[in-house]
């Protein structure tokens, strides 16, 4: 067990104490990331008292406090996973060898990069998020906002703790850029696209945190998986927060489609006009907003084919998500077949050496995970009587990195020609019409218990407390 210590200035099981060098930097940093907080995070609740959860721990079992915190006050922490005694190498050139304490030299360039892309999406996505709270569908959704937010700020802490811990002079400076680049900011934009996109709704924060924090899922794991044990140790303790953000996403679609259910039933009709007179949202026009967060994270895994991956595997760098299912830890005989666009309009297969083809292969499997929250909305769909069915679009569509980056195609992957997609895109992706409407019904719901109309109350409150619990004391 490590020791925790929630008495110092950062919180932390990494005995910061210890090391008072590192201990003063990440205190100098401090100070920069609360007025980063201030500046970019939800400023206009900074003063409200919110049922939060703490990380206070590592354990399994106690792991987390619940309390009213007020934001700024939230005690961000750095926390690393248990060590596995005589933990080895689990895949690549090394396989077999001891794990590193320390970055091995000539990987120091590669390991910096990961662990700063790592780093600029979490700051990140409390950037996009921060006007939410203005027009909260209800408090429990606020909390829970909040939540998701005080715990990005973490995650951002902890990849500031590698890069001043393990990385000297850079690890600093690139720990302030972390707070300098924004989301959507012209001149210094967050490092990875979907980190640009605005959230403006609260339909998209429920899809974001469906698609793209679980692409977070995934890439955690990827480096829970890492050769450099501290950095394997953070991202499998920052695993067990993802948890609640994704769930976040599936329930808050799950009672998107819930009220829309409701409204149909209510009304006999499926007629989408008629669902948004009541101020639902019509399935339609989901499966449009799913088809953009989910195109968008699809890139997030960089190309079908790449030499970045296969090196950061060979070194021990960056695994497979879940590196123990597979039997060939070197993955050096394999190879992936890969479908691609050929000349204008055909498609044909590539056989990529499987160590290239990393990025596809952690793809495919977040690809799975995916559908399984669309495989349970459409049994509800189902149960409800309609024959309506969400899905997700084929991997080819709108993608903008990769073997199919600007291949026009439509949502089932057929290519189609520029023309074509140019008239068919305004049908597939969110309209300007769709994003007004939804617009329209963010308005602000904070009764204790009430839920705005276009969205059902969730099953369970937090914590064993009711739904209708005063989560944030406005
Ligand atoms: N947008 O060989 P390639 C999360 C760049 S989410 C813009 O294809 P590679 C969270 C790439 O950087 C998880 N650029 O890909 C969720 C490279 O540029 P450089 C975040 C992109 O390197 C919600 C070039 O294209 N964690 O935690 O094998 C809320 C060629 O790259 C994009 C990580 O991403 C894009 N979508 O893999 C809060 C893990 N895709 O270096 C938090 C760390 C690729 O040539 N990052 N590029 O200038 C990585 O493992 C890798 O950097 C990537 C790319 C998987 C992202
Ligand atoms: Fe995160
Ligand atoms: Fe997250």
């Amino acid at each position: 067990m490590s020791n925790v210590n929630l008495t110092d200035r950062i919180p932390n099981n990494v005995n910061l104490s210890n090391d008072r060098t590192l201990q003063r930097a990440l205190e100098h940093w401090q100070p920069h990331f609360l007025n980063w907080w201030d500046e970019m995070g939800p400023r206009e609740f900074a003063e409200r008292d919110v049922y939060l959860r703490t990380a206070v721990g590592v354990d399994a079992e106690g792991w987390a406090s619940y309390d009213y915190v007020r934001m700024p006050d939230y005690r961000w922490g750095i926390f690393l996973a248990d060590e596995t005694p005589d933990r080895r190498i689990g895949f690549g050139d090394n396989f077999g060898q001891p794990v590193w304490q320390q970055v091995p030299g000539e990987f120091r360039s590669q390991f910096r990069r990961l662990i700063v892309t790592q780093g600029d999406t979490e700051p990140a996505s409390v950037e996009q998020q921060r006007a939410l709270g203005l027009t909260c569908p209800s408090l429990y959704d606020l909390r829970n906002l909040f939540q998701v937010n005080v715990e990005e700020g973490r995650h951002l802490w902890a990849m500031v703790y590698l890069l001043h811990a393990y990385f000297g002079r850079d690890g600093r400076e690139e720990a302030e850029e972390l707070l300098s680049r924004h989301s959507g900011d012209v001149d210094k934009p967050r490092i990875l696209g979907t980190f640009n996109e605005p959230i403006s709704d609260w339909l998209s924060f429920f899809c974001f945190t469906y698609f793209t924090d679980r692409d977070g899922k995934y890439q955690l794991k990827s480096l829970a998986e890492s050769s450099f044990d501290p950095l394997a140790r953070t991202c499998r303790f920052m695993l067990t927060e993802e948890a609640h953000h994704m769930f976040v996403g599936e329930t808050g679609l799950s009672r998107v489609i819930r009220r829309a259910l409701e409204v149909m039933k209510e009304l006999g009709t499926d007629d989408p006009a008629a669902i948004r007179r009541a101020g639902a949202i019509d399935l339609p026009l989901l499966q449009r907003y799913l088809n953009f967060w989910f195109s968008s994270s699809l890139d997030l895994f960089g190309s079908e084919m790449s030499s970045n991956a296969a090196s950061t595997f060979a070194n021990g760098i960056k695994g497979r998500p879940d590196e123990a299912l597979y039997t060939d830890h070197l993955a050096l005989d394999e190879a992936l077949e890969l479908e691609v666009p050929a000349g204008d309009s055909a498609v044909t297969t590539e056989q990529v050496p499987m160590r290239n083809a990393m990025n596809e292969v952690a793809r495919l499997s977040y690809v799975k995970d995916c559908e399984m929250g669309l495989k349970r909305w459409n049994m509800m769909i189902k149960r409800a009587g309609h024959d309506f069915q969400l899905s997700l679009p084929a991997v080819r569509f709108r993608r903008a990195i990769g073997a199919w980056a600007n291949v026009p195609t439509d949502p089932q992957g057929k290519r189609i020609s520029a023309e074509e997609f140019a008239r068919g895109i305004g049908g597939w992706l969110p309209s300007a019409d769709d994003r007004a409407y939804v617009q329209s019904l963010m308005q602000r719901v904070v009764t204790p218990g009430k839920m705005a109309a276009w969205l059902a109350p969730p099953d369970r409150g937090i914590n064993n407390k009711p739904v209708e619990y005063e989560y944030v004391r406005l």
